[in-house]
């Protein structure tokens, strides 16, 4: 039986750091499906779901074991559904390790099948998040080693159209 994790997350936009994880996780299990959360937890977004989905599979077109999904409602259920044994998570700094650690025992106790697995970035990535990328690029900052080429592209055309 293939073994399937669900690599989830918010990705506005996706960073070098997500992809850092996806390619390890794509190491070591079958299939990874990386999974944008529709009705975002974190405020209004700066890209839609349809333009971060299409960004990642843009980045992650050379992954052959790599798919691009999203879900709305709870992540286990959507992990049942997908069929997947794992959630995939990054881990960057300690600072992290508080939220994820309660996540994860909140999934298990909804889920007890369901285990979630933590991964870190190279080091060169551990500072990066999107948050920090959307700040940077307002002001001007060069972000092009921190994020896919696809990413650049766009930050760059909400520039021209001055929606930033
Ligand atoms: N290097 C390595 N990993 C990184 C980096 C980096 N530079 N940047 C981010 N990551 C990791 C994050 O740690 C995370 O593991 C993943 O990449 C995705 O990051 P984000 O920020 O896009 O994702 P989040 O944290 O916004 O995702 C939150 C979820 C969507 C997973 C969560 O809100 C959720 O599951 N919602 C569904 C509702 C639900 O089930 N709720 C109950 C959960 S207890």
């Amino acid at each position: 039986e293939p073994i399937r994790a669900i690599y989830p997350g918010t990705f506005d936009p996706p960073t070098n750091g997500h992809l850092d994880l996806i390619m390890r996780g794509a190491k070591i299990v079958d299939e990874l499906v990386v999974a944008i959360l529709r009705n975002a937890d974190k405020g209004e977004p700066l890209f839609s779901v349809a333009e971060r989905a299409e960004m990642l599979r843009a980045a992650t077109s050379h992954l052959g074991n790599v798919r691009v999904a999203t879900f709305d409602g709870l992540l286990v259920e959507f992990a049942r559904r997908e069929g997947a044994k794992a959630v995939l998570r990054g881990i960057r700094a300690i600072s992290d390790y508080e939220y994820e650690f309660q996540m994860a025992m909140m999934n298990r106790k909804l889920d007890p099948e369901i285990e979630t697995l933590f991964m870190m970035p190279a080091e060169k990535y551990t500072y990066v998040s999107s948050r920090l990328i959307k700040g940077v690029f307002r002001l001007g900052g060069d972000i092009t080693q921190l994020v896919p080429p696809v990413v650049v592209e766009r930050l760059n055309a909400l520039k021209e159209k001055n929606e930033l």
